[in-house]
C-alpha cells in the first residue's frame, strides 16, 4: 500500500516534469494537454472491451468516443505475461516508459490504467473531457517498443448532432430537477423556436454530463435544445 503511495507521488511528479518539458507550447495543444478525468461508474455511457495478447497488441487498438463521455475500458489479458493499459499523451507515455525500463519491478497504481494478470480482467473508468488523440499503451519493459500501443480519438460533441442552423437559438427556462445518476434535467422553459415547440416542463438529456453541474434547481438559465432521432438533448446552459 505504502510503496503504490509513493509511486503514485513519483509518477505524478514524473507526469508533472514530462508537461514542463513540453511547455514551450510548440505543439499548439496549451500548456498541458489533458487527457480528462477518472469518471464516474454511475456516469458511464459506454463500455468498451479491449484484449491484451502476447503478441503485444491491443484489440481493437484504435477507439473513437466523443468528447464529455464516460467510458468504462473492460481489459482483458489474453496472453501468459501481465501486461497493462496506460492512457495518456505520447510524451507522458514515453517519459513513464523511460522509468519502467529502469525500475522493471515498480508497481504503478493510478487511475488512468490497470495491471492485468495473465488470464485476469480490469478495468478503467475515464471521462473524456478534450477533443483530440489520446494514447494508450503497456509501460511493461519491451511491450511498448514492440508495438503495444492504440489510440483513442475524442471528437468534440457538435458532431454527434444532426447539424441545425437554428441550433444557435438560446431558449429560457428554470432548473426544476437535475438527475446526474441518468444525465437527466428538467427544465420548466419557454418557446424552443428552433425546435418549434411550445412552452412546458420537460425533460431532457445532457450531451455532456459536465452541464449538470453548472447550475441547481431552481436557477433562471438560457439553454441550447436540439433533436437527435427521437430524444430531446440540452447541448449548451448559461445560467443567468
Ligand atoms: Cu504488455
Amino acid at each position: 500500500m505504502q510503496s503504490n503511495i509513493m509511486m503514485t507521488v513519483i509518477t505524478v511528479f514524473l507526469f508533472s516534469s514530462a508537461a514542463g518539458a513540453s511547455g514551450d507550447h510548440a505543439g499548439g495543444h496549451g500548456p498541458a494537454a489533458t487527457i480528462g478525468q477518472p469518471g464516474k461508474l454511475q456516469n458511464v455511457t459506454r463500455t468498451i472491451t479491449i484484449d491484451m495478447s502476447d503478441a503485444m497488441r491491443y484489440t481493437p487498438a484504435e477507439l473513437t468516443v466523443t468528447q464529455g463521455e464516460t467510458v468504462r475500458f473492460v481489459v482483458r489479458n489474453s496472453g501468459k505475461l501481465k501486461h497493462e493499459m496506460v492512457l495518456g499523451t505520447e510524451q507522458e507515455l514515453t517519459a513513464h516508459y523511460e522509468v519502467m525500463k529502469k525500475n522493471p519491478e515498480m508497481e504503478h497504481a493510478d487511475e488512468n490504467m490497470v495491471t492485468v494478470q495473465p488470464g485476469a480482467t480490469g478495468e478503467i473508468v475515464w471521462q473524456f473531457t478534450q477533443a483530440g488523440k489520446i494514447d494508450f499503451a503497456c509501460l511493461l519493459p519491451g511491450h511498448y517498443e514492440a508495438g503495444m500501443k492504440g489510440t483513442v480519438r475524442v471528437s468534440r460533441h457538435a458532431t454527434a448532432i444532426e447539424p441545425s442552423s437554428a441550433a444557435a437559438v438560446l431558449t429560457e427556462g428554470v432548473i426544476r430537477k437535475i438527475d446526474k445518476a441518468n444525465n437527466k434535467i428538467t427544465i420548466k422553459h419557454g418557446e424552443i423556436k428552433n425546435l418549434e415547440m411550445p412552452g412546458m416542463t420537460m425533460v431532457f438529456q445532457v450531451r455532456d454530463p459536465l452541464l449538470l453541474d453548472k447550475v441547481v434547481a431552481g436557477d433562471k438559465v438560457k439553454f441550447r435544445a436540439e433533436k437527435s432521432g427521437s430524444a430531446f438533448i440540452v447541448t449548451d446552459i448559461q445560467p443567468e
